[in-house]
């Protein structure tokens, strides 16, 4: 009970903070960033996720939560902008079945995008496969709103979730997310290893992009690249951190 009206002021006394995790291709260059919300509580430090998403989800302050982090992506996003070297880059935003199926979340991801001006097409929405456990049809109209603006849509953590293939093919996705449990022993687990191999060439076949999330280290790298995967996740290529060393890190601080 303590957490949950600590976290209703988080939300507005701006102890959130939204961290960013690179996404590389597998040439070293940077594609761009998954936004992972953080929460800097006064007396508990720094909060993971983990403690509060489901809380937040159960309460229903993951709309407002939500919220937040939506718009500091897509004011970032219109900073990258305006620099030639950071322009290109894509942030993701993970959105949760409840975040998505508030009845303003259309309106209000294409308010977000106006005020702040991001490109939209530069914005990606992770959803997850929990999702297809409400209505299909009404998720469906919702993606192609978004899909007419320019937004693209990830299905993340994918192969652990409730996902059928007959949804994967009538969802409008632009990309699959390799959940980071099969990532992590695909060099020592012959199961694991097909399983990727499997999903690489599901997707491909669907004409989707692939993240494999979760990479850790140059033997798991060196096996999905030869497996005709070309974007990465993982603390091999940079855990999730605040936006100023995210930009140090890369190389374009302000
Ligand atoms: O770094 P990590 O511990 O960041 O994140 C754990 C999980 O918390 C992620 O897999 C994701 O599902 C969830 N999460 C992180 N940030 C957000 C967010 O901004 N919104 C939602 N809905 N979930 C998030
Ligand atoms: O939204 P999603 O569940 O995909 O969020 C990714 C989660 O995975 C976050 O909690 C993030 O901190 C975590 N993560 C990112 N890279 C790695 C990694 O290389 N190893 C492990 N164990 N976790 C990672
Ligand atoms: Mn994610
Ligand atoms: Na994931």
């Amino acid at each position: 009970a303590h957490l949950e009206s600590d976290l209703r002021h988080a939300i507005h006394d701006g102890e959130l903070q939204v961290y960013y995790q690179p996404v590389m291709n597998g040439h070293g260059q940077l594609l761009g960033a998954e936004a992972l919300v953080r929460w800097r509580h006064p007396g508990r430090g720094l909060v993971m996720p983990i403690e509060f998403i489901d809380l937040a989800e159960q309460t229903g302050l993951i709309v407002d939560l939500g919220t937040f982090v939506m718009r500091t992506a897509c004011e970032q996003l219109a900073a990258w902008a305006a620099n030639p070297s950071t322009q290109c880059l894509t942030i993701a935003v993970n959105v949760s079945p409840r975040q998505f199926r508030n009845a303003g979340f259309v309106d209000e991801v294409l308010a977000i995008v106006d005020e702040t001006g991001a490109d939209p097409s530069k914005l990606k929405l992770e959803l997850t496969e929990n999702l297809l456990l409400g209505d299909v049809n009404e998720t469906v109209c919702r993606m192609r709103e978004l899909k007419e603006r320019g937004v693209g849509f990830s299905l993340d953590d994918f192969g652990v979730g409730y996902s059928s293939l007959a949804y994967l093919k009538r969802l409008p996705l632009d990309q699959l997310k390799i959940d980071r449990s099969f990532v992590n022993d695909v060099l020592s687990d012959v199961n694991d290893a097909v399983i990727v191999r499997t999903i690489l060439a599901l997707a491909h076949n669907l004409e989707l992009e692939v993240v494999a999330e979760g990479v850790e280290n140059a033997g798991q790298v060196d096996f999905l690249v030869s497996n005709g995967c070309e974007r990465f996740q993982g603390y091999h290529f940079g855990r999730p951190v605040p936006i100023s060393e995210f930009e140090r890190l890369h190389g374009f601080a302000p």
